[in-house]
């Protein structure tokens, strides 16, 4: 447990005016506060209690429900009570000032009860950056990707490969105290070894994961790409419903990104539309086709666009690109395309359903290509690359006979890595990144 602190409040619900206000408050003065704000003795544990909340000076603030949960066993893990008011500004304001004129009391800061849920034990790291995500999840599988990091299925996994690279660690301190003995080495070696060859392919199979966590938390990229004047820029006008990029007859009228979100597939998507590839111009627009095949090189998902009526050339398009005649309309009866292609108008809107459709099936298909529990962030993938350096550099010495204490060192790196990743040893500049990006209330 923490030393004694503050004891901190917020508005826990969304801005007002809205129908309920919840008002949060977490700490050591809990159950002064409250015994003096609402009828004193109120603070049965866990039960709803309906009353009128006055101010210090006997103001009434409003009439509400009050409910008080004391720690250990709270949220954070200290004494924490909840009120629950009208939803008004005047209200709202009215009983933060008259919570925080008691002593040592003060507005909370964004995830201030979590980073103390967290400092209490209440919550690994994982699992508080899960809570951020479930506030923020926007479709359902970000939701379900939250919940299962808040519920500790990410934990545990992460905890799986610590213990076992402690366990390896505690054999080798075994033969780093008994270093002459020169049957010991073959006995405690082979399990070290074989742990960490089981350890270097787990981390690789979960490494190599196409980024689908980070990709359904933040969002698959899609890049429509094709010669200039292919109607690139219609057809993500047409995807987003809205005139978000600059549609011309003149070739090369795109020249930077222009990128919209989207929700396709119930997954979030960028879609970017990129500068006509063709021998640029000029400068500026030689940077907007760099810019272009960057941008295709990295996306998700390419949708390599053609007008119908120039030869329509798909050769040079990736096998997994989705291939797409537009200007239907002009083409003539007769025209056929193979089945591979899809056959849209910009202009009219023919085919474009059908092609939402498709697109969202491939997104979904990648969403579910990886099983769970999946990377979510870069954070970890960051962490878990640099364990799989140090787990491969022990595994790689201990096959060329090294010494147990070098071995060991790396084993501890890895383990370090994956230590700091639930937070257990915590530097300060990530905690603090990880709970700035809270909302105030939670
Ligand atoms: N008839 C017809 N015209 C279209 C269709 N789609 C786009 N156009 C026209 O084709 C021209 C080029 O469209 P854009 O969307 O600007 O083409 P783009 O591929 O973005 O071109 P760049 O930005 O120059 O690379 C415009 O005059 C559009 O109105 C379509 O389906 N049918
Ligand atoms: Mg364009």
């Amino acid at each position: 447990m923490t030393a004694a602190r503050d004891t901190i409040c917020a508005l826990a619900s969304g801005p007002p005016p809205s129908a309920i206000a919840i008002i949060r408050i977490s700490g050591p003065g809990v159950r002064v506060i409250c015994n003096q704000l609402l009828v004193p003795g109120w603070t049965a544990p866990r039960k709803a209690v309906y009353g009128r909340i006055r101010d210090r000076s006997g103001e009434v603030i409003d009439e509400g429900l009050a409910v008080f949960m004391p720690g250990p066993a709270s949220y954070t893990g200290e004494d924490t009570a909840e009120l629950y008011l009208h939803g008004g500004a005047a209200v709202i304001e009215h009983a933060l000032d008259a919570i925080c004129s008691f002593e040592d009391t003060r507005l909370a800061e964004a995830g201030e009860f979590t980073r103390r849920a967290f400092e209490n034990g209440r919550l690994d790291l994982v699992e508080a950056e899960g809570v951020a995500d479930l506030i923020d999840a926007e479709t359902r599988a970000q939701k379900h990707l939250a919940l299962d990091q808040l519920d500790g299925r990410l934990s545990r996994q992460y905890e799986v490969w610590r213990s076992s690279l402690l366990n390896a660690l505690a054999l080798l301190e075994v033969s780093i105290d008994f270093p002459d003995e020169d049957d010991a080495p073959d006995e405690t070696r082979e399990p070290v070894a074989r742990t960490l060859r089981e350890m270097e392919a787990s981390l690789e199979k979960a490494l190599a994961d196409d980024s689908v966590g980070e990709r359904i938390r933040d969002g698959f990229h899609i890049a429509i790409v094709g010669p200039p004047n292919a109607g690139k820029s219609s057809l993500l006008n047409k995807l987003a419903r809205r005139e978000a990029a600059i549609v011309s007859d003149i070739p090369g009228t795109t020249r930077d990104v222009v990128e919209v979100r989207l929700k396709i597939g119930g997954q979030i998507a960028w879609v970017a539309d990129t500068a006509g590839l063709r021998e640029a111009a000029d400068v500026i627009e030689a940077e907007g086709v760099r810019r272009a095949q960057q941008r295709a090189t990295s996306a998700d998902l390419r949708i390599q666009v053609r007008a119908a009526d120039d030869r329509t050339d798909f050769s040079e398009c990736g096998e997994d690109d989705l291939l797409v005649v537009n200007k239907i309309d002009l083409a003539g009866e007769n025209a056929k395309w193979p089945d591979s292609v899809m056959v849209i108008s910009a202009i009219t809107g023919d085919g474009i359903r059908e092609l939402e459709r498709r697109i969202a099936d491939i997104i979904r298909a990648k969403a579910g290509s990886v099983g769970a529990p999946l990377i979510t962030r870069r954070r970890h993938r960051l962490a878990l690359e640099s364990a799989l350096f140090h787990v491969k550099q022990a595994s790689d010495l201990i096959t060329r006979g090294g010494g147990a204490e070098l071995v060991a060192e790396d084993v501890r790196l890895a383990s370090r890595q994956l230590s700091g990743l639930i937070g257990e040893i915590g530097v300060e500049e990530i905690l603090g990144a990880v709970f700035s990006s809270f909302c105030i209330g939670k």
